[in-house]
């Protein structure tokens, strides 16, 4: 690994795609030691028809899929899970817990897949083998005691595991006795959920795959698609060959939005043809985009008054308006007295650039408007969504083909799993129902989310943590605090597919459990069993794992969590818990009982080419909102952060690289950002550093600039100068999360506001 640690810092001139992509992906092959032919064979299967759905991001397969559907970071999440490298029982025999807590995020990874169910043994501080037996009876025992108060155990989702397995974990904890389904959405778009309800009326984006060939302008606000759902390049691609717009605002220029060589295309390798992707290119301050988006809406608004006086067609769209929408008045006042100054020092941005986005928006008849999350992970997070609703509604941009809101989830089934219930507000469930199908009464408390568990540790009030796939200790802030209250608990159980720092931090009792992954064979009762899932744009398909599984001693998830919950509850029979495991499609005809509008025909739909999309309301101009309309919303601030400027206050966006999936680090090279050998760095503007008399290459301190009497301090990184706005620094996730206090949260949401974290630099 030295060679890889041996830091470069130098711009890169590569488009995303390319060779570059391909080099990538050769070297991850190449070090999982993954056998090539059974490799390629499974790369084929991906995200097909009959094939299985990627593990890595939530974008949709097309109908029609090219011959390899995927792309460079789904090559890598698919190598990294088959993988030859395995982390045994005698492998744990090494190493102590306390050992393996120095390792890297990248090293505990890397070792390869967990392949038989552990136990923590305090006396010799090492995990140690034992049966599922023995793993199901002892923690159902545990859950038990600890349902003399049921509030007490949370049940943590991360957004990878099935519609089924996912349907049955949140029955379990309801049935147990409380709504704590925390899910990796709590630090992910759970902003987008509350606002979009709010405005429009629907949890989720209204696009879906066709409106790309059908739109004639994109704005794109913090999302990086060559990074984080490449496949997507594909989109934009078509997209930009037919001359459509595309508008990027994002504090960095991403290489992905810039340009893009299509690996899958002979032609484009061969010649090194790059396809110009953003027309235009807007450094917006982090933070700044109710600032801009308001500009873009001011813009609209002098253009409509100018086209009124002049007689010409209308800008905004009034009579979409007026039949649909509520809240116009205040928003068309709210825009008028804004000043153009202080838009301009809120955005960071010029009124030039954002009166010639708004010419473009203007002129386009059916225009998108994608985000990620620059925009869900600040304290205004839910207002920045609100504008981008702001902005599409001004001209009709809502329920029309080509247009619409397109929210780019994150993992791949992390939608799916809200749809079929794990979710810490029951208003989001249908609990009458649920409480008539297996007669009992459904907990009507509000659970607790990925904050509230993180101060539940804290205080005490939570005893158990089960956590159906992800590492939460090393995704949440204030990592340092949480992580050391977490020993206080008493029962840890983690289901995993690769070992992480959240399973070397444990409670009393704790159980690592391995489960099989996606891309692997199910077999249950002797049958092959099917999986499915929901994809960013509410669109439902089978997934058909056939890989070899990585340990004889795995478990499905869908088996786990039934084992877990029967060892847990008294027999009901109306919860048909070994049905269901035997056979996953009386899972998917449950799931269509207590969903029927939204599941309908379940078990043969999700066969279809592409897979079929849950009715959205709003898609149809149905405004399921408190108004009944469409709901203009006026932001109460033009700055997202949730903080003031103050002078020697930076503003820092927690970055991931374009080698690594959350919090799984495949290697130390960021190469679209010129990065190489190391994630330990901090991004400056030229200006800052010189002003703070620093100099490239000199190891400085992060210090959080909360006003909590908390040290919150991250040591060593390297002072990078870069192309990002002043007063903005940009570090990596996880490595940075000890910085984020638990309190700075997105307000409506409780969403961590990990693109704006106050700090100071300190040498
Ligand atoms: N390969 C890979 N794929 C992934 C993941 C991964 O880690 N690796 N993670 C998955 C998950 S769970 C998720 S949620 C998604 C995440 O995918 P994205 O939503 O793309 O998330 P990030 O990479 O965190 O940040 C997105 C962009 O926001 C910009 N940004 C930061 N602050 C601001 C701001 O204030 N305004 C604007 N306009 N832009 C800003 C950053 O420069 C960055 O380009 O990707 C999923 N797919
Ligand atoms: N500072 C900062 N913090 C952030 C973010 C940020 O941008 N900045 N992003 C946030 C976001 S968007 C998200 S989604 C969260 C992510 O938080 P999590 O979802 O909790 O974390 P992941 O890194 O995705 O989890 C990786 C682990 O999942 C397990 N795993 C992988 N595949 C499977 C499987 O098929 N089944 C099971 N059971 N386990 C599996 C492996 O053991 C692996 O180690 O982090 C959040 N935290
Ligand atoms: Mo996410």
């Amino acid at each position: 690994m030295s060679d890889e640690r041996d830091p470069k810092i130098e711009p890169y001139k590569g488009p995303a795609g390319g060779w570059g992509s391909v080099k990538s992906v050769a070297k991850i092959l190449k070090r999982e030691k993954v056998p090539i032919p059974s490799t390629v064979k499974e790369l084929w299967r991906q995200n097909k028809p009959r094939g299985f759905t990627c593990v890595s991001c939530a974008w949709p397969q097309p109908e029609h899929p090219l011959t390899f559907e995927f792309c460079e970071n789904g090559a890598k999440a698919s190598a990294w899970e088959l993988t030859s490298l395995r982390v045994t029982p005698e492998f744990f025999a090494q190493h102590t817990v306390s050992e393996l807590r120095d390792w890297s995020d990248h090293d505990l990874e890397q070792a390869g897949r967990l392949t038989h169910p552990m136990r923590y043994d305090h006396a010799s501080d090492k995990y140690v083998a034992c049966e599922w037996e023995e793993a199901f009876a002892a923690i159902g025992e545990e859950l038990k005691r600890l349902r003399a108060d049921p509030k007490s155990v949370v049940f943590y989702a991360s957004g990878r595991a099935s519609l089924e397995t996912s349907y049955l974990y949140a029955l379990f904890a309801r049935l147990y006795g409380n709504n704590n389904l925390p899910d990796s959405s709590n630090m992910c778009h759970e902003p987008t959920g509350v606002a979009l309800r709010q405005c429009i009326g629907t949890s989720v984006g209204t696009v879906v795959l066709d409106d790309f060939e059908h739109t004639d302008c994109i704005f794109f606000f913090g999302q990086n698609a060559g990074v984080n759902s490449p496949r997507m390049l594909h989109d934009l691609q078509k997209a930009a060959k037919r001359g459509v717009p595309i508008i990027v605002f994002n504090p960095l220029h991403e290489r992905g939005l810039e340009r893009f060589t299509n690996p899958q295309s002979p032609g484009e390798m061969l010649t090194g043809h790059e396809t110009p992707l953003a027309t235009q290119y807007h450094q917006v301050k982090v933070g700044g985009d109710i600032a801009a988006i308001a500009g873009l809406c001011k813009s609209l608004l002098a253009l409509d008054d100018q086209a009124q006086r002049s007689g010409a067609a209308r800008v905004i769209d009034q009579e979409f308006i007026t039949r649909n929408c509520h809240g116009f008045e205040e928003f068309d006042a709210w825009l008028r007295a804004l000043s153009w100054a202080d838009i301009e020092a809120a955005s960071g941005l010029a009124r030039a650039a954002l009166e010639s986005a708004a010419h473009v928006y203007a002129k386009a008849n059916a225009v998108i408007g994608v985000y990620g999350m620059g925009l869900t992970q600040h304290v205004l997070g839910e207002f920045n969504i609100f504008m981008v609703a702001n902005l599409l509604l001004m001209r009709g941009n809502i329920g029309k083909r080509g247009a619409g809101i397109c929210p780019v989830r994150g993992h791949s089934n992390v939608q799916g799993q809200r749809t079929v219930g794990i979710a810490d507000d029951p208003k989001l469930v249908p609990l009458d129902r649920l409480a008539k199908q297996y007669g009992f009464e459904p907990p009507r408390e509000k659970g607790l989310s990925t904050v509230d568990t993180c101060e539940g540790v804290m205080n005490g009030t939570v005893r158990g943590f089960i956590g159906l796939g992800g590492n939460f200790l090393r995704a949440v802030p204030d990592q340092e605090r949480v992580q050391a209250a977490w020993k206080n608990l008493r029962l840890t159980v983690q289901i995993a597919t690769k070992l992480n720092r959240s399973h070397l931090i444990n409670g009393d009792i704790a159980y690592l459990l391995p489960c099989l992954g996606r891309i692997e064979r199910v077999i249950e009762n002797g049958k092959p069993q099917v999986l499915s899932t929901e994809d960013s744009t509410s669109c439902i398909h089978a997934s058909v794992g056939k890989a070899e599984p990585a340990s004889q001693d795995l478990k499905s998830e869908t088996r786990i969590v039934a084992e877990l919950a029967k060892a847990t509850l008294p027999p009901n029979p109306q919860v048909p818990w070994d049905t269901w495991t035997n056979d996953f499609a009386t899972i998917r005809d449950a799931i269509e009982q207590t969903f029927p509008e939204q599941f309908k025909d379940f078990n043969r739909r999700m066969w279809q080419p592409g897979g079929f999309h849950r009715p959205n309301p709003a898609r149809e101009r149905v405004w399921k909102t408190d108004t009944g309309k469409a709901n203009f919303i006026v932001p109460p601030s033009l700055t997202a952060t949730g903080f003031a400027d103050a002078p020697d206050r930076f503003c820092l966006m927690t970055l991931r690289s374009n080698d690594q999936f959350n919090t799984t680090v495949y290697g130390y090279d960021d190469r679209f950002r010129g990065i190489r050998g190391t994630r330990e760095v901090v991004l400056m503007n030229a200006h800052d550093v010189a002003r703070l008399g620093l100099r490239d290459g000199q190891l400085v301190s992060l210090v959080a600039d909360a006003d909590d009497g908390v040290r919150r301090e991250v040591r060593g990184l390297r002072v990078v100068s870069y192309d990002i706005p002043r007063g903005c620094v940009g570090g990596y996730y996880p490595e940075c999360n000890p910085l984020i206090a638990l309190s700075h949260y997105a307000l409506q949401s409780k969403t961590p506001a990990a693109k704006s974290v106050p700090v100071r630099i300190v040498t």
